[in-house]
């Protein structure tokens, strides 16, 4: 017998629902979260007791908790993520696929029993503001009581969302477990509950809009309202009813006049979305303001333009690199009320990490992202340092703990978008910042978005372009090629006041390897000329790859040692030779889709027209 240890709610379709996967997943007990601080903190002091998380100190870092999970379960899964549409093509060239009733088989027979010893908690959250029409609703069933403390932090879960669904709302069905059962009264003790990689399985399945989960409690594996939901499942949904689902941050930008512009950014990983959305402005009287630091979703609002929802309700950041001086407004936002995952623990029961610009007692000793007593200096037998914190460290951060969070942050109707940029990491050719000459060209900039990969990180060639479209590589639901077409068919909505699109480079070196642009609070530089040619002013010159700033253009007042005109100069040059290169790139990048639309494939051909003049 099951035990029910709360009252299910008077929806029939969810309580069946619930119920089947309880028959298969054999828990000792269902619980209905209702979203409460009293859930929250109870769950937490249950695993401080059972040793799985670590409670801080609570004068230092109130009310946090950390945890270290198995060193095999640290980072998104991509090569065991699935796309399971009924057709192979309809999944695309860029995802895995396997046929979704063989997937749905092995993946029944491994959920058979799964929750022996556990909890199964049933999460009802809602993606965006509750009740918004841009929102969301899912249900999440899980057995770690984990990903519910994240799923509190990071969407909006409980009796609110409830009361949305009423008897009968609809909602995404997402299920999950870490895929270890706990036989005959065992625990976990202390030790982070997860499956071997090979019985690790991430699936979306678009045509049924469902989301199935096992054998990882990690971030995007199990926190399923977020890249499973907001982006694989949403992008579906966004194109068969006509709207967006993005990888992008959300910022409000004011000028010294309190004229404010909407921006939206797409960037692949690590390439410090959430530091944009987060900056500081070095130019007096501009503000930046977060709306959020990774998902956007779009609608058209009755006056023809886009209105961008964050659906988050916190920040899932990376922890390692994050200071006061790299994201002051990350560093607080985490000052409070976080989660913290395979951060190192101090003496003094606070949090360190890599990069966190803290200086260390000395001879202070650490306990590192696994477990063991860290030194500083500390080598491994290769002689390479050992990082006390995991560099896919994170912190579950409240987005209403931010500082720099938009007073409209959850306006359910969105916000209208002025502006889309695309960028990565190119020590080369792409300037700090040019525009688009159509929205067709916007797209195939976006289709080409890349960062340069060093040889450490990856096996691959330093100086590799990893191409991202969109910063959508590991998050498209569908077929890549038609997702360029619905970007493309966006811009053909009647009516439609679209976004100006820009590409954005804040990482160009010099031949000998020197940065030439600051970065971080200056980026507000780049943004100001942005705020300008949303209407219509800010000077620029038609190249050959879009609209770029005259040198002039961009406001270097303060900095002008640091950036020389030399500088700015290079910044901003046209490299004709290095941009052959890059269409020699992007002709293989396109070479992968096998749906590719053929306004993009004139957007290519027309570039290399320009070039060749
Ligand atoms: C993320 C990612 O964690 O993009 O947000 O990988
Ligand atoms: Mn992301």
């Amino acid at each position: 017998m099951i035990k029910q240890l709360n009252a299910a709610p008077d929806h029939a379709k969810l309580v069946a629902w619930v119920n089947e996967w309880a028959e298969l997943c054999e828990p000792e007990a269902i619980y209905w979260c209702d979203g409460t601080n009293t859930e929250y903190y109870g769950l937490c002091d249950e695993m401080v007791k059972s040793g799985l998380a670590v409670r801080l100190n609570s004068k230092l870092r109130p009310d946090c908790v950390l945890f270290k999970s198995d060193p095999s379960d640290v980072a998104r899964v991509e090569a065991r993520t699935y796309i399971a549409s009924e057709k192979k093509e309809d999944a695309g060239p860029t995802n895995n696929w396997i046929d979704p009733v063989e997937l749905k088989k092995e993946m029944r027979a491994l959920y058979k029993g799964c929750m022996h010893g556990r909890t199964m908690y049933v999460i009802p959250y809602s993606m965006g503001p509750v009740g918004s029409n841009i929102a969301k609703i899912g249900v999440e069933i899980t057995d770690s009581a984990y990903v519910v403390i994240n799923m509190h932090v990071m969407t909006r879960v409980g009796n609110a969302v409830l009361d949305v669904l009423g008897k009968d709302g609809e909602f995404v069905p997402c299920i999950h477990s870490v895929g270890k059962p706990l036989e005959n009264g065992a625990s976990d003790n202390g030790i982070w509950p997860c499956a071997p990689m090979d019985k690790k399985y991430i699936a979306q399945f678009p045509e049924t809009r469902e989301i199935w989960s096992f054998g990882s409690g990690y971030g995007g594996n199990a926190i399923l309202g977020k890249k499973c939901l907001a982006l694989r499942i949403a992008t579906v949904q966004a194109r068969d009813e006509g709207w967006m689902a993005e990888h992008m941050l959300i910022l409000k930008l004011t000028n010294p006049e309190g004229k404010v512009k909407y921006v939206t950014g797409a960037f692949p990983s690590a390439c410090g979305k959430t530091n944009l959305a987060m900056l500081i402005p070095t130019l007096p009287g501009w503000k930046v303001e977060t709306i959020g630091d990774d998902i956007a979703w779009m609608k058209f609002g009755k006056d023809g333009r886009l209105y961008a929802i964050n659906p988050e309700n916190g920040f899932f950041g990376v922890a390692p690199g994050t200071s006061m001086h790299s994201n002051k407004n990350a560093m607080l936002s985490c000052a409070k009320e976080t989660i913290f995952t395979n951060c190192a623990l101090r003496e003094n029961g606070d949090i360190w990490w890599e990069g966190i610009e803290v200086p260390l007692e000395p001879g202070e000793k650490l306990i590192d992202w696994k477990g063991n007593v860290w030194e500083q200096g500390q080598v491994d037998a290769d002689g390479n340092k050992v990082k006390a914190a995991h560099p896919n460290a994170r912190f579950s951060a409240r987005a209403k703990n931010c500082p720099a969070i938009a007073s409209n942050w959850e306006d359910p109707n969105g916000v209208p978008i002025d502006a889309f940029l695309f960028g990565g990491r190119r020590p080369s050719t792409l300037p700090l910042v040019y525009q688009s000459m159509s929205w067709e060209h916007g797209v195939f900039i976006g289709s080409t978005v890349g960062s340069e990969v060093t040889a450490a990180a990856l096996d691959v060639k330093a100086g590799t372009v990893r191409r991202d479209p969109f910063a959508m590589l590991p998050f498209c639901g569908y077929n890549m090629g038609d997702y360029f077409q619905h970007w493309l068919d966006i811009g053909k909505v009647e009516g439609a006041k679209l976004p100006k699109i820009f590409c954005v480079n804040w990482f160009r070196k010099t031949a000998d390897g020197r940065w030439l642009w600051p970065g971080f609070g200056e980026n507000s530089r780049v943004l100001k000329w942005i705020f300008e040619r949303c209407d219509g002013e800010g000077k620029a010159v038609e190249t050959p790859i879009g609209f770029m700033p005259t040198t002039d253009a961009i406001d270097r007042s303060g900095i002008e040692n640091e950036v020389t005109d030399a500088d700015i100069a290079e910044l901003l040059t046209f490299d004709k030779e290095g941009w052959k290169n890059e269409l020699a790139m992007i002709k293989e990048h396109y070479k992968k889709f096998d749906r590719l639309p053929k306004a993009l494939a004139d957007q290519l051909a027309q570039l290399e027209e320009r070039l060749a003049k």
